[in-house]
């Protein structure tokens, strides 16, 4: 519904509990879920399509006037010159999920960006290089594994992401109890860290430099049980020169710690390797997300019980995409102004206020974002913001007048938590067991609101009647609008490996489980694609200032940049904190209570300060998804708890080159006391 875990839940009335009957998350439940109601009956919420100036519009109006603008645009300057920015809540929306193919295909334009790259990008480029497929992301095998090498995630806040696992902590209490050992790498101390047998503090952005060296000691040790072997010889030649001793200089972990962790890693029965946020939204996040599954590979973890694992999920959309072809690609076409490359046809969002802001053929004119806040969610959000006030014309879809939709000249709302049906089309695909469960709606939404499957549907079929869009896309639109979503699902579930069906899945509300994951799912796999190796190169010249660095921090009671407007989750100390060691801080006449000013190469802000000694020296952080002080955002909990937006510090112009991922992680910034 809103979050990877897809923790079963009950719902009485406004009161959300865990659902202790739930064979997947045994009755685990977080703050987030309780808030769930909240956004529901928010009243700053959008329950009527609306204008900019806040006027309301009905939906044929509405539909028919975006139709009729956004057709013209294309008309004048080519379908590329409407951009689409999908956000993050789309994968949690099946309905969404199902539309979204339909809706790009009718667009027709290059001009795509989504929070994928901005996020997990990286992960998926390692998958389509490695595997063949875009999607085949394995996840870690935590209820079986004996040594979990945890990079740049901290579960214990974000309930887990690329691993969907219902009550982490009660899992990784497992991996415990059985003997098993938790290993966390992370620049900061983290609520996970802090739990873990071991944390290793690694410098932002060296991931890739210790699992090289934790390779070359595999290969130099004779160590190496690989199943997987095509590309085993470049891997091995490719690694010789990644010493420990090398490594413990760019990661400030000595050589002697990387050894042992080479030697516990090969030596566990069933160990694995995982790369998350903080080790994909950073400079290097490619080669670390291809060396997390080169390491599993050649220890024999990949595709085995407690390593590195494939799902078998109920709704397959990994054959379905097989079955028409579409593996993903990479590279096939760059962006109009940097030339960073497509992926699986989009373009880096780190790119998106150039494409906006540049003047010239094939400039973006015109908008839609899609359930995405990307003013505050992609690197230098202020370029972003005042890109949408040149555009001609821009449509959102969202439940709120954030700091994006402010712009849009018409927000679209949609029906959100339980007033919709539910079922976890991405997700399952990622998760630590096999499960499916489907959750019918349980109260009617507000009578102004849409699903996300017919407003997508019905903006794309409002574009085309105005003659925009793709040709020959109108039949597979209507006919789709017809089936509608519900039957939709029901027939991924029956083509898939379990035969399943929608009535199946209503007869057991609590959800069924499908079984521990099975190996043996992976056929070829490519242990040294060249665009890695080539990559090596960056990494050799790569060198690192003295200055401060910058990361960046989820909470459990903050979701990204939407759920600040519930007051259960914002109330308390002021979550929006510069994290600083005593060293740094003293350095630069900071105290406790004091208030710093944070300035980056594209911009600065001012955040009060929390003096920590979870952070090493050099390290600073403040978490990301605040900044509601902007005019126009209807948003008033948020706004009186605004905070400050980290992406105002990050930069557009700092990509993980070879992923055109954002790096948000590393950034410099110089931090001085305000008077
Ligand atoms: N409560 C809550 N839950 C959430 C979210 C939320 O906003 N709030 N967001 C959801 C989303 S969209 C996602 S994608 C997931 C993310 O899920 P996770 O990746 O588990 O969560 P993060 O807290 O972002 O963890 C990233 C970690 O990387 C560390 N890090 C930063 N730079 C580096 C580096 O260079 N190397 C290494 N090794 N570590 C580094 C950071 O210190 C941080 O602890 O969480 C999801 N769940
Ligand atoms: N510096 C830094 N920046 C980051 C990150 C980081 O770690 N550091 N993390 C990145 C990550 S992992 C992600 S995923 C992105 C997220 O970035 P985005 O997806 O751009 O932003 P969100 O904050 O998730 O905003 C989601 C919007 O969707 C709306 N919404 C919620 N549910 C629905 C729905 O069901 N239907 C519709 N139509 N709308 C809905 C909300 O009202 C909100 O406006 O942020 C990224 N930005
Ligand atoms: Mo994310």
């Amino acid at each position: 519904m809103l979050c990877e875990a897809v923790c079963g839940v009950i719902v009485e009335g406004d009161s959300v509990r865990g659902d202790p009957d739930d064979p997947f998350s045994e009755g685990h439940i977080c703050p987030k879920a309780a808030a769930i109601p909240d956004v529901m009956r928010d009243p700053d919420r959008i329950r009527e399509p609306q204008r900019k100036d806040g006027s309301k519009v009905s939906w044929d109006a509405a539909l028919d006037e975006a139709g009729a603008k956004l057709a013209a645009i294309q008309r004048k300057y080519g379908r590329n010159s409407i951009g689409l920015y999908l956000g993050n809540p789309s994968v949690h929306s099946y309905s969404a999920m199902l539309a979204i193919p339909l809706f790009t295909r009718a667009l027709g334009t290059r001009s795509r960006f989504s929070a994928t790259s901005v996020d997990q990008l990286p992960a998926m480029l390692a998958a389509l290089e490695m595997f063949g497929h875009q999607l085949l992301m394995p996840v870690p095998d935590v209820d079986r594994t004996r040594f979990f090498l945890m990079l740049g995630a901290n579960p214990l806040a974000s309930n887990g992401s690329l691993m969907t696992a219902g009550g982490i902590s009660r899992r990784l209490k497992g991996l415990r109890d059985r003997g098993g050992k938790l290993v966390v790498v992370d620049p900061r101390r983290t609520e996970t860290a802090a739990i873990a047998d071991q944390h290793l503090a690694i410098r932002p952005g060296a991931d890739a430099f210790l699992l090289l060296a934790i390779l070359h000691v595999l290969f130099e040790e004779n160590r190496v049980k690989a199943r997987f072997t095509e590309g085993l010889p470049a891997l091995r030649e490719a690694v010789r020169e990644f010493t420990p001793q090398l490594a413990a200089g760019k990661t400030g972990i000595a050589a002697d710690a990387i050894r042992a962790l080479a030697h516990e890693f090969s030596d566990a029965p069933a160990a694995v390797a995982y790369g998350r946020v903080g080790a994909c939204t950073q400079e290097f996040g490619a080669l670390t997300q291809w060396l997390v599954i080169a390491l599993n590979a050649v220890t024999g973890n990949l595709d085995r019980e407690g390593g590195f694992m494939l799902t078998t999920p109920a709704a397959d959309v990994v054959s379905l995409a097989n079955r028409t072809g579409d593996r993903g690609h990479f590279g096939v076409w760059k962006s109009r102004v940097r030339g960073l490359p497509e992926f699986g046809s989009e373009l880096p969002a780190a790119t998106m206020a150039e494409e906006i802001d540049t003047p010239g053929d094939g400039q973006i004119r015109a908008l839609i974002t899609f359930a995405g806040n990307p003013v505050l969610s992609t690197p230098n959000g202020a370029r972003l913001d005042r890109a949408l006030e040149g555009l001609e014309y821009m449509v959102s879809i969202d439940l709120y007048r954030n700091e994006t939709t402010r712009h849009a000249d018409l927000i679209l709302p949609t029906s959100f938590g339980f007033e919709r049906d539910h079922y976890d089309a991405v997700f399952y695909l990622l998760s630590v067991r096999n499960a499916a469960r489907y959750a019918k709606a349980l109260v009617p939404p507000p009578p102004g609101v849409r699903g996300d499957f017919e407003v997508l549907l019905d903006l794309a079929l409002a574009l085309k009647r105005h003659g925009g869009g793709r040709k020959g896309t109108s039949l597979t639109l209507r006919i789709a609008r017809l089936t509608g979503e519900k039957r939709l699902l029901d027939l991924l579930l029956r083509f898939g490996p379990h035969k399943l069906s929608l009535r199946k899945l209503e007869k057991s509300p609590h959800g069924i489980d499908l079984g521990p994951l099975q190996p043996g799912r992976l056929g070829k796999v490519l242990l040294a694609p060249d665009i890695f190796l080539r990559d090596l190169n960056r990494l050799r010249r790569s060198s690192r200032n003295g200055g401060l660095v910058l990361i960046g921090r989820r909470a459990l009671r903050s979701n990204n940049s939407w759920m600040h407007n519930s007051l259960r989750l914002v109330k308390g100390p002021p979550g929006c904190t510069l994290m600083i060691h005593p060293d740094d801080a003293a350095a630069r006449g900071l105290s406790a209570g004091s208030r710093a000013r944070v300035r980056s190469r594209v911009g600065a802000v001012e955040v009060p300060i929390a003096i920590t000694t979870d952070v090493g020296p050099g390290v600073v952080s403040l978490p990301h998804g605040w900044g509601h002080v902007r005019d126009g955002t209807a948003l008033s909990v948020a706004s009186a708890n605004a905070g400050a937006s980290l992406n105002d510090l990050t930069d557009e112009q700092s990509v993980d080159a070879l992923s055109g991922n954002a790096a948000f992680n590393g950034v410099p910034v110089e931090v001085e006391r305000l008077a």
